[in-house]
């Protein structure tokens, strides 16, 4: 199926329940940066989500997988606009009892940044390993591991994959106030990262945690960016923790 950011079409799959009596919560989730939504991980965390008894909504996002846009020209303010548009969609899906709102890395980020925008209908936010080193490195000009100058940004940065990224990336990320972000979701949070990620560091996530109203921070030990060695650990925290959180509704 596809959802619609004003003329760009976004690949979108939604997943229901294993077994739907009535209404049920809907799981929007977000991948990372050169990600997908068919990423083992991803595939991992929604079907726990459904066999819990919540739906789940994933999105490829502006120049990612199979949606459009060209991945040299995304940058976080259009995945902000193709969240929106996620968004506006979901809230029309009449078996939808509440929506929760779940991103991987430049994903978590972003779910991070969406969730006090939509905060009337965010009723639980799951970061997962979440880049908050992006607006950072943007700001103190380091990204992709490649040193630059801020104050006067490069055209076209190399993404690790050897595509090129557009310098408009750098600016957009350098607006972004992850604090403010923070301090505007007053919901519950499940923060979720590894302890040996070498992509994104697990500080910035520990730092976050305590910056949150309402969080409860899980370390998966001894894993890496993608939970390549304990993803079970990731769908057992999920799964405890969103078993509980739905009997308590
Ligand atoms: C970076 C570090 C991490 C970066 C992006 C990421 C664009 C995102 C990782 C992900 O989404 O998996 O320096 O620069």
């Amino acid at each position: 199926m596809y959802i619609y950011d004003g003329n760009i079409k976004l690949d979108a799959v939604l997943d229901m329940p294993v077994k739907k009596e009535g209404k049920c919560p809907l799981c929007i989730i977000i991948h990372g940066f050169t990600g997908y939504k068919e990423e083992p991980h991803l595939e991992a965390v929604r079907k726990t989500m459904n066999e819990v008894g919540v739906a789940t909504l994933r999105v490829d996002m502006y120049g990612h997988g199979k949606s459009e846009g060209e991945f040299e020209h995304h940058t976080l303010h259009k995945w902000i606009s193709n969240a929106l548009a996620i968004f506006d969609y979901a809230k029309t899906l009449d078996f939808v009892s509440e929506i929760y709102l779940c991103g991987h890395s430049q994903g978590g980020l972003l779910s991070m940044i969406v969730a006090p925008m939509e905060r009337d209908v965010v009723k639980l936010l799951i970061p997962m390993s979440p880049a908050i080193v992006i607006p950072k490195g943007a700001r103190s000009g380091n990204l992709l591991g490649t040193p630059f100058d801020p104050n006067h940004v490069p055209e076209i940065l190399h993404s690790w994959d050897g595509r090129d990224l557009d310098g408009n990336y750098v600016r957009v990320a350098q607006t972004v106030d992850t604090d403010a972000a923070i301090k505007n979701f007053r919901g519950p949070v499940l923060l979720i990262h590894g302890d040996d990620d070498g992509a994104v560091p697990y500080s910035d996530s520990v730092d976050a945690a305590k910056k949150y109203e309402n969080c409860t921070f899980v370390t998966i030990e001894g894993d890496d960016h993608c939970y390549g060695k304990h993803l079970d650990k990731v769908t057992e925290a999920i799964r405890d923790y969103l078993v509980k959180f739905m009997e308590n509704r």
